[in-house]
Protein backbone atom coordinates (compact mmCIF):
# COMPACT_ATOMS: atom_id res chain seq x y z
CA UNK A 1 0.00 0.00 0.00
CA UNK A 2 1.81 3.14 -1.10
CA UNK A 3 0.15 5.98 0.47
CA UNK A 4 0.33 9.79 -0.52
CA UNK A 5 1.95 11.51 2.17
CA UNK A 6 0.46 15.36 1.25
CA UNK A 7 -3.51 14.34 0.89
CA UNK A 8 -5.66 15.47 3.83
CA UNK A 9 -6.70 12.76 5.88
CA UNK A 10 -9.50 12.71 8.70
CA UNK A 11 -10.74 10.79 11.54
CA UNK A 12 -13.00 11.19 14.90
CA UNK A 13 -9.90 10.42 17.42
CA UNK A 14 -11.89 10.69 20.30
CA UNK A 15 -13.89 7.31 21.03
CA UNK A 16 -16.99 7.19 18.96
CA UNK A 17 -20.12 7.17 21.80
CA UNK A 18 -21.63 9.76 23.63
CA UNK A 19 -19.54 12.18 25.51
CA UNK A 20 -18.78 15.81 26.68
CA UNK A 21 -16.84 16.49 23.45
CA UNK A 22 -15.98 14.73 20.43
CA UNK A 23 -12.76 15.28 18.67
CA UNK A 24 -12.18 14.98 14.41
CA UNK A 25 -8.68 15.71 13.50
CA UNK A 26 -7.65 16.80 9.68
CA UNK A 27 -4.21 16.78 8.37
CA UNK A 28 -2.13 17.29 5.06
CA UNK A 29 -1.73 20.07 2.57
CA UNK A 30 -4.75 22.30 2.72
CA UNK A 31 -6.47 20.73 5.75
CA UNK A 32 -7.13 24.31 7.21
CA UNK A 33 -9.04 25.62 3.80
CA UNK A 34 -11.20 21.94 3.97
CA UNK A 35 -12.54 23.03 7.23
CA UNK A 36 -13.03 26.86 5.90
CA UNK A 37 -15.57 25.47 3.13
CA UNK A 38 -17.94 24.37 6.07
CA UNK A 39 -16.97 26.80 8.72
CA UNK A 40 -17.95 30.75 9.82
CA UNK A 41 -16.55 32.83 10.06
CA UNK A 42 -14.06 31.18 7.41
CA UNK A 43 -11.43 34.23 7.05
CA UNK A 44 -10.79 33.81 10.97
CA UNK A 45 -9.98 30.28 10.47
CA UNK A 46 -8.13 31.00 7.28
CA UNK A 47 -5.83 33.76 8.84
CA UNK A 48 -5.61 31.82 12.40
CA UNK A 49 -1.96 31.31 13.61
CA UNK A 50 -0.75 28.16 14.51
CA UNK A 51 -1.92 26.80 18.19
CA UNK A 52 -4.94 28.57 18.19
CA UNK A 53 -8.48 28.37 19.09
CA UNK A 54 -11.07 29.52 16.70
CA UNK A 55 -14.67 29.43 17.66
CA UNK A 56 -17.37 29.51 14.82
CA UNK A 57 -20.46 27.24 13.49
CA UNK A 58 -19.77 24.16 11.40
CA UNK A 59 -22.35 23.97 8.56
CA UNK A 60 -23.28 21.04 6.30
CA UNK A 61 -23.12 20.99 2.58
CA UNK A 62 -26.43 22.12 1.86
CA UNK A 63 -25.58 25.39 4.38
CA UNK A 64 -27.11 24.12 7.34
CA UNK A 65 -25.84 24.83 10.68
CA UNK A 66 -24.42 21.30 12.01
CA UNK A 67 -23.13 22.34 15.46
CA UNK A 68 -21.60 25.23 17.32
CA UNK A 69 -17.34 23.97 17.60
CA UNK A 70 -13.97 25.10 18.45
CA UNK A 71 -11.37 24.75 16.05
CA UNK A 72 -7.60 23.98 16.99
CA UNK A 73 -5.33 25.43 14.62
CA UNK A 74 -1.92 23.65 14.13
CA UNK A 75 0.53 24.86 11.24
CA UNK A 76 3.26 23.20 10.12
CA UNK A 77 5.48 22.14 11.11
CA UNK A 78 4.55 22.79 14.73
CA UNK A 79 1.67 20.04 14.71
CA UNK A 80 1.58 16.15 16.21
CA UNK A 81 1.85 14.94 11.93
CA UNK A 82 4.22 17.96 10.93
CA UNK A 83 1.29 19.52 8.79
CA UNK A 84 -1.44 21.92 8.53
CA UNK A 85 -3.97 20.29 11.20
CA UNK A 86 -6.79 21.04 12.51
CA UNK A 87 -9.07 19.56 15.16
CA UNK A 88 -12.40 20.45 15.67
CA UNK A 89 -13.69 20.04 18.77
CA UNK A 90 -18.03 19.72 18.99
CA UNK A 91 -20.30 18.32 21.13
CA UNK A 92 -20.28 15.25 22.10
CA UNK A 93 -23.13 13.38 20.43
CA UNK A 94 -21.61 10.75 18.18
CA UNK A 95 -24.23 11.27 15.36
CA UNK A 96 -23.46 14.93 14.78
CA UNK A 97 -19.22 14.10 14.69
CA UNK A 98 -20.26 11.41 11.97
CA UNK A 99 -21.98 14.28 9.80
CA UNK A 100 -19.21 16.65 10.56
CA UNK A 101 -16.92 13.89 9.35
CA UNK A 102 -18.80 13.73 6.45
CA UNK A 103 -18.29 16.73 5.33
CA UNK A 104 -14.49 16.54 5.62
CA UNK A 105 -14.45 13.20 3.83
CA UNK A 106 -15.73 15.27 0.52
CA UNK A 107 -12.28 16.64 0.16
CA UNK A 108 -10.26 14.35 2.13
CA UNK A 109 -9.44 10.93 2.95
CA UNK A 110 -10.37 8.44 5.48
CA UNK A 111 -6.73 7.98 7.93
CA UNK A 112 -5.80 4.72 8.44
CA UNK A 113 -5.31 3.10 11.49
CA UNK A 114 -1.52 4.73 12.89
CA UNK A 115 -1.63 7.36 9.83
CA UNK A 116 -1.41 10.35 11.48
CA UNK A 117 1.49 8.98 13.48
CA UNK A 118 2.85 7.54 10.55
CA UNK A 119 2.80 11.19 8.87
CA UNK A 120 4.89 12.13 12.08
CA UNK A 121 7.19 9.85 11.45
CA UNK A 122 7.44 10.41 7.90
CA UNK A 123 8.01 14.35 8.74
CA UNK A 124 11.00 13.37 11.64
CA UNK A 125 8.82 14.52 14.45
CA UNK A 126 9.90 11.22 15.77
CA UNK A 127 11.62 7.70 15.06
CA UNK A 128 10.13 4.47 14.71
CA UNK A 129 10.97 3.26 17.77
CA UNK A 130 8.61 6.74 19.30
CA UNK A 131 5.68 6.21 17.03
CA UNK A 132 5.43 2.58 18.31
CA UNK A 133 5.97 3.86 22.13
CA UNK A 134 3.17 6.17 21.20
CA UNK A 135 0.30 3.18 20.77
CA UNK A 136 2.24 1.04 24.02
CA UNK A 137 1.17 4.77 25.62
CA UNK A 138 -1.78 4.16 24.63
CA UNK A 139 -2.97 0.90 25.53
CA UNK A 140 -0.22 -0.06 27.70
CA UNK A 141 -2.21 -2.05 30.47
CA UNK A 142 -0.50 -0.65 34.10
CA UNK A 143 1.37 2.13 35.06
CA UNK A 144 4.73 1.10 34.75
CA UNK A 145 4.47 -0.23 30.90
CA UNK A 146 3.09 3.51 30.84
CA UNK A 147 5.94 4.87 32.03
CA UNK A 148 8.33 2.49 30.02
CA UNK A 149 6.42 3.71 26.56
CA UNK A 150 7.20 7.33 27.92
CA UNK A 151 10.33 6.50 28.19
CA UNK A 152 10.76 5.35 24.94
CA UNK A 153 8.73 8.19 23.77
CA UNK A 154 11.05 10.69 25.50
CA UNK A 155 13.77 8.79 23.43
CA UNK A 156 15.59 6.97 25.76
CA UNK A 157 16.15 3.86 24.08
CA UNK A 158 16.80 5.58 20.59
CA UNK A 159 19.43 7.81 21.98
CA UNK A 160 21.02 4.32 22.80
CA UNK A 161 20.42 2.81 19.39
CA UNK A 162 21.95 6.00 17.78
CA UNK A 163 25.08 5.70 19.95
CA UNK A 164 25.42 2.29 19.39
CA UNK A 165 24.89 3.06 15.01
CA UNK A 166 27.62 5.62 15.42
CA UNK A 167 30.12 3.39 17.18
CA UNK A 168 29.83 0.65 14.63
CA UNK A 169 30.24 3.64 11.94
CA UNK A 170 33.29 4.65 13.57
CA UNK A 171 34.91 1.13 13.91
CA UNK A 172 33.55 0.30 10.30
CA UNK A 173 35.40 3.69 8.96
CA UNK A 174 39.01 2.37 10.84
CA UNK A 175 38.25 -0.80 8.45
CA UNK A 176 37.86 1.01 5.74
CA UNK A 177 40.77 3.12 5.91
CA UNK A 178 42.76 0.05 6.16
CA UNK A 179 41.27 -1.82 3.43
CA UNK A 180 42.18 2.03 0.83
CA UNK A 181 45.50 2.01 2.75
CA UNK A 182 46.51 -1.38 2.74
CA UNK A 183 49.31 -0.66 0.25
CA UNK A 184 50.56 2.35 1.32
CA UNK A 185 53.49 3.37 4.14
CA UNK A 186 51.05 4.44 6.56
CA UNK A 187 50.43 4.12 10.28
CA UNK A 188 48.28 0.80 10.26
CA UNK A 189 45.23 1.04 12.40
CA UNK A 190 45.30 -0.39 15.96
CA UNK A 191 43.83 -3.38 15.78
CA UNK A 192 43.69 -4.32 19.25
CA UNK A 193 41.89 -1.15 20.29
CA UNK A 194 39.37 -2.24 17.37
CA UNK A 195 38.71 -6.09 18.62
CA UNK A 196 38.43 -4.10 21.99
CA UNK A 197 36.29 -1.93 21.42
CA UNK A 198 33.95 -4.31 19.33
CA UNK A 199 33.91 -6.63 22.36
CA UNK A 200 32.72 -3.86 24.38
CA UNK A 201 29.83 -3.18 21.86
CA UNK A 202 29.02 -6.20 21.90
CA UNK A 203 28.38 -6.68 25.34
CA UNK A 204 26.69 -4.10 25.73
CA UNK A 205 23.87 -5.05 23.16
CA UNK A 206 24.12 -8.47 24.93
CA UNK A 207 23.04 -6.84 28.53
CA UNK A 208 19.95 -5.05 26.65
CA UNK A 209 18.64 -8.55 24.86
CA UNK A 210 19.03 -9.80 28.09
CA UNK A 211 16.82 -7.17 29.90
CA UNK A 212 14.52 -7.49 27.40
CA UNK A 213 12.59 -10.61 29.48
CA UNK A 214 12.38 -7.97 32.10
CA UNK A 215 10.72 -5.74 29.67
CA UNK A 216 8.43 -8.07 28.88
CA UNK A 217 7.36 -8.51 31.93
CA UNK A 218 6.40 -4.76 32.69
CA UNK A 219 5.09 -4.63 29.59
CA UNK A 220 2.59 -8.01 29.00
CA UNK A 221 2.45 -8.81 33.34
CA UNK A 222 3.60 -11.47 34.75
CA UNK A 223 1.25 -14.74 34.68
CA UNK A 224 1.66 -16.02 38.06
CA UNK A 225 -0.33 -19.71 38.75
CA UNK A 226 -0.90 -20.51 42.13
CA UNK A 227 -0.32 -24.18 43.01
CA UNK A 228 -0.30 -26.46 45.98
CA UNK A 229 -1.93 -29.26 47.58
CA UNK A 230 -6.03 -29.06 47.95
CA UNK A 231 -6.62 -26.81 51.12
CA UNK A 232 -3.14 -25.26 51.27
CA UNK A 233 -4.78 -21.68 50.89
CA UNK A 234 -4.51 -20.99 47.04
CA UNK A 235 -7.83 -19.70 46.53
CA UNK A 236 -7.87 -17.43 49.73
CA UNK A 237 -4.30 -15.93 48.80
CA UNK A 238 -5.60 -14.89 45.30
CA UNK A 239 -9.10 -12.88 47.02
CA UNK A 240 -6.52 -11.88 49.11
CA UNK A 241 -4.46 -10.34 45.60
CA UNK A 242 -7.60 -9.47 44.07
CA UNK A 243 -8.92 -7.63 47.20
CA UNK A 244 -12.00 -9.41 47.00
CA UNK A 245 -14.30 -12.66 47.13
CA UNK A 246 -13.40 -13.72 43.86
CA UNK A 247 -12.81 -17.63 44.20
CA UNK A 248 -14.96 -20.07 46.52
CA UNK A 249 -12.84 -20.67 50.01
CA UNK A 250 -13.72 -23.61 51.62
CA UNK A 251 -12.41 -26.35 54.46
CA UNK A 252 -13.32 -28.54 52.18
CA UNK A 253 -10.32 -29.91 49.83
CA UNK A 254 -11.02 -30.31 46.03
CA UNK A 255 -13.29 -26.76 45.99
CA UNK A 256 -11.42 -25.53 43.37
CA UNK A 257 -11.81 -27.33 39.79
CA UNK A 258 -11.48 -25.31 36.73
CA UNK A 259 -8.57 -22.61 36.88
CA UNK A 260 -10.09 -18.48 37.56
CA UNK A 261 -7.86 -16.13 36.25
CA UNK A 262 -7.50 -12.72 36.85
CA UNK A 263 -5.35 -9.46 36.03
CA UNK A 264 -4.40 -6.99 39.19
CA UNK A 265 -1.83 -4.50 39.90
CA UNK A 266 1.00 -5.01 42.22
CA UNK A 267 2.66 -1.57 42.89
CA UNK A 268 2.41 -0.52 39.39
CA UNK A 269 3.34 -3.95 37.43
CA UNK A 270 0.70 -5.85 35.97
CA UNK A 271 0.13 -9.74 37.49
CA UNK A 272 -1.99 -12.26 35.48
CA UNK A 273 -2.97 -14.81 38.51
CA UNK A 274 -4.33 -18.25 37.93
CA UNK A 275 -5.67 -20.06 40.78
CA UNK A 276 -6.00 -23.60 40.16
CA UNK A 277 -7.23 -26.55 41.47
CA UNK A 278 -5.23 -28.29 44.12
CA UNK A 279 -2.48 -30.71 43.07
CA UNK A 280 -3.55 -34.54 43.93
CA UNK A 281 -4.45 -37.86 43.04
CA UNK A 282 -8.19 -38.15 42.01
CA UNK A 283 -10.87 -40.44 40.98
CA UNK A 284 -13.31 -37.83 39.57
CA UNK A 285 -13.16 -37.09 36.39
CA UNK A 286 -13.55 -33.22 36.36
CA UNK A 287 -11.12 -32.90 39.26
CA UNK A 288 -8.52 -34.36 37.68
CA UNK A 289 -9.31 -32.50 34.27
CA UNK A 290 -8.71 -30.09 36.49
CA UNK A 291 -5.44 -30.98 37.82
CA UNK A 292 -4.21 -31.51 34.57
CA UNK A 293 -5.19 -27.87 33.48
CA UNK A 294 -3.03 -26.92 36.87
CA UNK A 295 -0.14 -28.66 35.10
CA UNK A 296 -0.83 -27.06 31.80
CA UNK A 297 -1.07 -23.43 33.68
CA UNK A 298 2.56 -23.97 35.68
CA UNK A 299 4.21 -24.82 32.27
CA UNK A 300 3.21 -21.37 30.73
CA UNK A 301 3.84 -19.17 33.70
CA UNK A 302 6.29 -17.24 34.44
CA UNK A 303 6.67 -17.80 38.22
CA UNK A 304 4.60 -20.93 40.34
CA UNK A 305 3.52 -19.33 44.19
CA UNK A 306 3.57 -23.33 45.17
CA UNK A 307 1.81 -22.88 48.40
CA UNK A 308 2.71 -25.28 51.69
CA UNK A 309 0.32 -25.06 54.78
CA UNK A 310 2.91 -23.79 57.44
CA UNK A 311 0.67 -25.36 60.07
CA UNK A 312 -0.16 -28.64 58.94
CA UNK A 313 2.82 -29.10 56.13
CA UNK A 314 -0.01 -30.26 54.21
CA UNK A 315 1.56 -29.98 50.75
CA UNK A 316 5.39 -30.65 51.60
CA UNK A 317 5.78 -34.24 50.23
CA UNK A 318 3.68 -33.07 47.31
CA UNK A 319 6.54 -30.94 46.23
CA UNK A 320 7.36 -34.25 44.13
CA UNK A 321 3.90 -32.85 42.10
CA UNK A 322 6.22 -30.23 40.85
CA UNK A 323 8.03 -31.17 37.79
CA UNK A 324 11.74 -30.74 39.26
CA UNK A 325 12.04 -28.65 35.74
CA UNK A 326 9.60 -25.97 37.11
CA UNK A 327 11.57 -25.50 40.08
CA UNK A 328 13.92 -22.98 38.81
CA UNK A 329 10.38 -20.40 38.43
CA UNK A 330 8.88 -21.68 41.90
CA UNK A 331 8.77 -19.50 44.83
CA UNK A 332 7.81 -21.85 47.61
CA UNK A 333 4.52 -19.60 49.68
CA UNK A 334 3.95 -21.28 53.22
CA UNK A 335 0.47 -20.14 53.67
CA UNK A 336 -1.69 -19.83 57.01
CA UNK A 337 2.02 -18.27 58.70
CA UNK A 338 -0.48 -17.06 61.63
CA UNK A 339 -1.25 -20.88 62.59
CA UNK A 340 2.86 -21.30 62.79
CA UNK A 341 5.42 -20.02 65.18
CA UNK A 342 8.26 -18.41 63.69
CA UNK A 343 10.77 -21.31 64.42
CA UNK A 344 8.43 -23.57 62.74
CA UNK A 345 8.22 -21.63 59.29
CA UNK A 346 12.24 -20.78 59.80
CA UNK A 347 12.75 -25.27 60.34
CA UNK A 348 10.32 -25.39 57.29
CA UNK A 349 12.41 -22.94 55.42
CA UNK A 350 15.52 -24.68 56.05
CA UNK A 351 14.34 -27.81 54.69
CA UNK A 352 13.16 -26.47 51.46
CA UNK A 353 16.11 -24.94 50.55
CA UNK A 354 17.61 -24.15 48.43
CA UNK A 355 14.26 -23.38 46.41
CA UNK A 356 12.91 -19.66 47.64
CA UNK A 357 10.70 -19.47 50.34
CA UNK A 358 8.48 -17.33 50.95
CA UNK A 359 5.81 -16.95 53.35
CA UNK A 360 2.00 -15.46 53.59
CA UNK A 361 -1.58 -15.33 55.71
CA UNK A 362 -4.46 -13.90 54.44
CA UNK A 363 -5.97 -13.05 58.41
CA UNK A 364 -2.48 -11.46 59.74
CA UNK A 365 -1.92 -7.96 59.05
CA UNK A 366 0.95 -7.03 56.40
CA UNK A 367 0.67 -10.83 56.05
CA UNK A 368 1.25 -10.77 52.66
CA UNK A 369 3.94 -7.94 52.12
CA UNK A 370 7.12 -10.09 52.34
CA UNK A 371 5.74 -12.33 49.65
CA UNK A 372 4.77 -9.43 47.66
CA UNK A 373 8.36 -7.74 47.77
CA UNK A 374 9.76 -11.58 47.13
CA UNK A 375 8.05 -11.63 43.81
CA UNK A 376 9.07 -7.76 42.47
CA UNK A 377 12.51 -8.86 43.82
CA UNK A 378 12.63 -12.15 41.97
CA UNK A 379 12.08 -10.07 38.77
CA UNK A 380 14.37 -7.41 39.48
CA UNK A 381 11.27 -5.07 39.56
CA UNK A 382 12.32 -3.30 42.58
CA UNK A 383 14.68 -0.70 41.46
CA UNK A 384 13.95 2.34 39.38
CA UNK A 385 13.85 0.74 35.78
CA UNK A 386 13.11 3.63 33.34
CA UNK A 387 15.98 5.98 33.22
CA UNK A 388 17.46 3.30 31.19
CA UNK A 389 17.02 2.14 27.54
CA UNK A 390 14.59 -1.09 27.83
CA UNK A 391 13.75 -3.21 24.98
CA UNK A 392 10.00 -3.95 25.70
CA UNK A 393 9.13 -4.86 21.94
CA UNK A 394 9.72 -8.17 20.11
CA UNK A 395 10.92 -6.25 16.87
CA UNK A 396 13.28 -4.73 18.46
CA UNK A 397 14.97 -7.67 20.15
CA UNK A 398 14.80 -9.41 16.95
CA UNK A 399 16.93 -6.47 15.25
CA UNK A 400 18.84 -5.92 18.09
CA UNK A 401 19.86 -9.86 18.29
CA UNK A 402 20.52 -9.26 14.63
CA UNK A 403 23.02 -6.54 14.86
CA UNK A 404 24.46 -8.44 17.88
CA UNK A 405 25.01 -11.72 15.52
CA UNK A 406 26.94 -9.15 13.18
CA UNK A 407 29.29 -7.52 15.10
CA UNK A 408 29.96 -11.28 16.40
CA UNK A 409 30.83 -12.32 12.70
CA UNK A 410 33.04 -9.18 12.13
CA UNK A 411 34.73 -9.94 15.41
CA UNK A 412 35.69 -13.55 13.82
CA UNK A 413 37.01 -11.73 10.71
CA UNK A 414 39.25 -9.90 12.05
CA UNK A 415 40.32 -12.40 14.68
CA UNK A 416 40.63 -15.47 11.93
CA UNK A 417 42.59 -12.43 9.72
CA UNK A 418 40.06 -12.67 7.00
CA UNK A 419 40.51 -9.06 6.16
CA UNK A 420 38.98 -5.88 7.00
CA UNK A 421 36.52 -6.27 3.85
CA UNK A 422 34.76 -8.68 5.35
CA UNK A 423 34.69 -6.76 8.78
CA UNK A 424 33.00 -4.23 6.87
CA UNK A 425 30.68 -5.92 5.35
CA UNK A 426 29.57 -7.30 8.58
CA UNK A 427 29.29 -3.70 9.84
CA UNK A 428 27.11 -2.11 7.62
CA UNK A 429 24.76 -5.56 8.41
CA UNK A 430 24.97 -4.61 12.09
CA UNK A 431 24.39 -1.00 11.73
CA UNK A 432 21.36 -1.80 9.26
CA UNK A 433 19.33 -4.15 11.63
CA UNK A 434 19.50 -0.90 14.31
CA UNK A 435 18.60 1.78 11.56
CA UNK A 436 15.20 -0.84 11.08
CA UNK A 437 14.70 -0.61 14.65
CA UNK A 438 14.35 3.37 14.34
CA UNK A 439 13.05 3.24 10.97
CA UNK A 440 15.50 4.97 8.85
CA UNK A 441 15.64 2.04 6.42
CA UNK A 442 12.40 0.21 7.36
CA UNK A 443 10.64 -1.68 4.28
CA UNK A 444 7.07 -0.34 3.86
CA UNK A 445 5.46 -3.32 4.23
CA UNK A 446 6.29 -3.88 7.63
CA UNK A 447 6.00 -0.29 8.78
CA UNK A 448 2.26 -0.85 7.29
CA UNK A 449 1.96 -3.77 9.18
CA UNK A 450 3.47 -2.03 12.65
CA UNK A 451 0.88 0.94 12.03
CA UNK A 452 -2.11 -1.14 11.15
CA UNK A 453 -1.77 -2.14 15.09
CA UNK A 454 -2.99 1.36 15.92
CA UNK A 455 -5.94 2.86 16.44
CA UNK A 456 -7.55 4.82 14.19
CA UNK A 457 -7.13 8.41 14.77
CA UNK A 458 -3.85 8.15 16.48
N1 LIG B 1 -5.70 -18.94 59.47
C1 LIG B 1 -5.61 -18.96 58.14
N2 LIG B 1 -6.43 -19.74 57.42
C2 LIG B 1 -6.35 -19.73 56.09
C3 LIG B 1 -5.37 -18.92 55.41
N3 LIG B 1 -5.49 -19.13 54.08
C4 LIG B 1 -6.49 -20.04 53.93
N4 LIG B 1 -7.02 -20.42 55.12
C5 LIG B 1 -8.11 -21.39 55.32
O1 LIG B 1 -7.73 -22.63 54.75
C6 LIG B 1 -8.86 -23.29 54.17
C7 LIG B 1 -8.59 -23.66 52.71
O2 LIG B 1 -8.45 -22.47 51.97
P1 LIG B 1 -8.63 -22.38 50.40
O3 LIG B 1 -8.21 -21.01 50.02
O4 LIG B 1 -9.99 -22.82 49.97
O5 LIG B 1 -7.56 -23.44 49.91
P2 LIG B 1 -7.35 -24.06 48.44
O6 LIG B 1 -8.04 -25.37 48.43
O7 LIG B 1 -5.87 -24.23 48.32
O8 LIG B 1 -7.89 -23.11 47.43
C8 LIG B 1 -10.03 -22.34 54.33
O9 LIG B 1 -10.81 -22.77 55.44
C9 LIG B 1 -9.37 -20.99 54.60
O10 LIG B 1 -10.17 -20.15 55.40
C10 LIG B 1 -4.48 -18.09 56.22
O11 LIG B 1 -3.60 -17.37 55.75
N5 LIG B 1 -4.66 -18.16 57.57
MG1 LIG C 1 -9.26 -23.45 45.93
Amino acid sequence: MKLSLREPISALITPAGTAAINVIRISGEGAIPVVARYFRPADKLLSAPGHSIVYGIFYDEAARPLDEVLCSVFKAPKSYTGDDTVEISCHGNPRLAARILEQLLLHSRMANPGEFTMRAMYNNKLDLIQAEAINDLITGPSSKSQSAALSQLRGVLSAKMNEFIQRITHLRIQCELAIDFADQDLPSIDEAALVHDLTQLQDEMAQLCDQSQQARFIRDGIRICLAGAPNSGKSSLFNAFLNQNRAIVSPHPGTTRDYLEESISLQGYTIVLFDTAGLRESQDTIEQEGIDRSQQLMQDADLILYLIDAQTHAGELDMSALDSSLHSKTLVVLSKADLATPAAISTLQDALAPLTVSSSSVVADDGLQSLFTAILSRFKLLEPQFERPLVTNVRHLAALKKSRQSLGKALSALQDGMGYEFAAFDLIEASTALEQILGIITPDDLLNSIFADFCIGK
